[in-house]
């Protein structure tokens, strides 16, 4: 019986520490400081762009999926010690738990612009090649892979002003799978959050080639 109760408790405790989401392989995590979460507009925001529906599987428009036990859409301040950028919730990439984390984030969302925006924040220790992806229906429309000039820990940005926003205007007009993807390699985190569609009509914002191929 004993016997028994002790490989109950060490599983216990093993999915306990499988569970823990950290920022680093050695388990950092910043206590979380009072910040009132700012809300956006709304104006351009895709379904669930802010991530506030739900966690994942609890609510949340996304479809998850990760290679590790922990759920990766959350409030960041008690692990991070910064709140979302909008709301409560938002979306992190990559980080921890337990193991180097590989996730993604994808819904069918119709495409009423031409470029999607939004906001991130990155804690990147070393430039080893973790990358981030934005794929539209399998296809990649946009890609980084996260050095240390990524390492903006506390500072949420805008993709337009940063790292470039992602060119969709191949599938505007239509329904589509889009997807916010990372594949680790030893590790790093970048939280994302406030996804917007911007863009008017494609012809807009297409250069010449494209829309001549168009016709
Ligand atoms: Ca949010």
């Amino acid at each position: 019986m004993f016997k028994k109760l002790g490989i109950a408790l060490a599983l216990i405790a093993m999915a306990s520490v499988a569970g823990a989401m950290t920022l680093t392989a050695d388990g950092f995590t910043a206590s979380g400081s009072a910040d009132i979460n700012w809300q956006g507009d709304r104006e351009g925001l895709i379904n669930d762009g802010s991530f506030e529906f739900g966690e994942c599987g609890a609510g949340s428009a996304w479809t998850c999926t990760t290679n590790t036990t922990c759920a990766w859409i959350v409030d960041p301040l008690p692990v991070w010690g910064y709140p979302a950028y909008d709301g409560i919730l938002c979306g992190w990439l990559g980080g921890f738990c337990g193991d180097p984390n590989s996730n993604s984030f994808c819904q069918d969302i119709l495409f009423d612009g031409s470029e999607l925006s939004w906001y991130w924040m990155g804690y990147v220790e070393a430039d080893s090649g973790n990358a981030v992806y934005v794929t539209v229906d399998g296809n990649v429309v946009w890609e980084l892979f996260l050095g240390l000039e990524h390492h903006t820990y506390g500072i949420w940005q805008n993709t337009g002003d940063t790292l470039g926003n992602a060119d969709v205007a191949a599938y505007m007009g239509g329904t589509h799978n889009l997807c916010m993807e990372f594949v680790a390699t030893d590790g790093a985190n970048m939280l994302i959050d406030y996804l917007e569609l911007m863009g008017g009509t494609a012809a807009e914002d297409m250069d010449f080639s494209s829309v001549k191929a168009l016709y």
